[in-house]
């Protein structure tokens, strides 16, 4: 069976997106997320100008070989454009085989491990007191799991919260909007935060909380120790993660779960931290981590440490990249949890899939391959916007990590 066509679709329902479709001559076809966000079109012209011509031609089942080709092939290796160009192609070369196979990707990948896959959704609030409401409707809908994030008193926005009852997104505006944070804010208000969901809702419902690489590795220590009585599920993104080592200081004094990941793009950025157990959940996801034979490889070394999966799942990865992140959830031994935003109406309209919640858990479809689909059309209806993500500064004025 050979790739006759290769697509890149970039399209805006809600957020921008950007989408790989590919076509054989068997009149089999599958799709891939290649979304960045903020650099969409950086990817766009990398598969379009440099992948594509690529794939013309080739054999749709050699899956490996083609990552292979495409990782080796380019000489420059890794990097987040490169990484998620490889990703779509992989994923969309799995949605095939699934759908040559008249399977499921999940039963490709050695068949489910559990019924359903756990996921947390994203609380969030400008004080405690609206919080402790957001937190009840997450209940009320069956969530097992809840990350916490609240404005903090004194600054004026805070990076990651979202506004109950709408779609999350933290990509806006034409250019760059700017925040201010500090630090020693913070680190006086989660505590509180934690301590106040607790005693509302006992000590069963796993609480999480992104840190969004804004502390260092002795000031992460903190926040994590101070926690502790709250027992948080994790604590994601402590610190920047390219320092690798920074991480063995921050275990010496906590024992609270940490998750990092989101912004890695291969086994590299995290074999240190898997191998030497300085992390406790591994959030990278298949489209930014070159797909799902690449995420696979991640998993299995990740297993090898007692360190588990938690994937990136926030609205910017499409729900292309979401059923084909449920289907390695459901298949690998060591899942631990998977992010879950719902995307926006627009969006469910422009990518039809068949994945389901319920009670807490999503579940892949039946259907052969991913079970999801993107319609050219209703894509076409919205037209690729600029957006960034904000930046932040301390109160001097200093730039500072998101
Ligand atoms: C966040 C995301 O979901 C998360 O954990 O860190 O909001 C992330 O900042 C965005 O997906 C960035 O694109
Ligand atoms: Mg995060």
């Amino acid at each position: 069976m050979r790739i006759t066509a290769a697509r890149v679709v970039v399209s805006c329902p809600g957020r921008n997106f950007v989408t790989l479709k590919l076509e054989t001559d068997e009149g089999v076809h599958g799709v891939g997320d290649a979304t960045l966000n903020g650099r969409e079109l950086a990817v766009a012209s990398y598969l379009t100008d440099h992948v594509v011509p690529l794939l013309i031609g080739r054999d749709a089942a050699r899956i490996e070989d083609t990552w292979q080709y495409l990782y080796q092939g380019a000489y420059w290796r890794r990097g987040p454009v490169t990484m998620a160009a490889i990703a779509a192609v992989d994923t969309a070369l799995w949605d095939i085989k699934g759908k040559v196979a008249g399977l499921p990707v999940y039963q490709l990948l050695g068949g489910r491990s559990r019924d359903g896959v756990t996921v947390y959704g994203h609380a969030s609030a400008e004080t405690t007191d609206q919080l402790l409401v957001d937190v009840e409707g997450f209940v009320a809908r069956g969530y097992k799991a809840v990350r916490l994030q609240t404005g903090i008193p004194g600054l004026a926005a805070t990076y990651g919260v979202g506004t109950p009852g709408t779609t999350y997104e933290p990509a806006k505006a034409d250019l760059p909007e700017e925040a201010v944070w500090s630090t020693e804010r913070y680190l006086t208000h989660v505590p509180a935060v934690f301590e106040a969901v607790r005693k509302e809702f006992g000590p069963h419902l796993r609480l999480l909380h992104d840190v969004h690489h804004r502390l260092t590795p002795i000031e992460a220590a903190r926040l994590g120790k101070s926690l502790e009585p709250y027992t948080p599920y994790w604590i994601e993104d402590p610190v920047r993660a390219e320092l690798q080592a920074g991480f063995r200081l921050i275990r010496q004094h906590t024992t609270t779960p940490l998750a990092v990941g989101e912004v890695f793009n291969s086994i590299w950025d995290c074999e240190q931290l898997i191998r030497e157990q300085l992390i406790d959940f591994i959030r990278a996801t298949v489209v930014h981590a070159g797909g799902i034979s690449h995420l696979r490889r991640i998993f299995d070394l990740a297993a090898l440490y007692h360190v588990r999966s938690g994937s990136h799942g926030a609205t910017d990865l499409s729900p292309v990249c979401l059923a084909a992140a449920l289907h390695l959830d459901l298949a690998i031994p060591n899942f631990g949890l998977q992010e879950y935003l719902p995307h926006s109406a627009e969006t469910d309209t422009v990518f039809p899939h068949s994945y389901t919640f319920e009670d807490g858990y999503l579940h892949p479809s039946e259907e052969p391959g991913l079970g999801v689909d993107l319609d050219e059309e209703a894509a076409a209806a919205y037209p690729y916007r600029p957006a960034y993500l904000p930046v932040n500064r301390l109160e001097d004025g200093t730039m500072h990590s998101w």
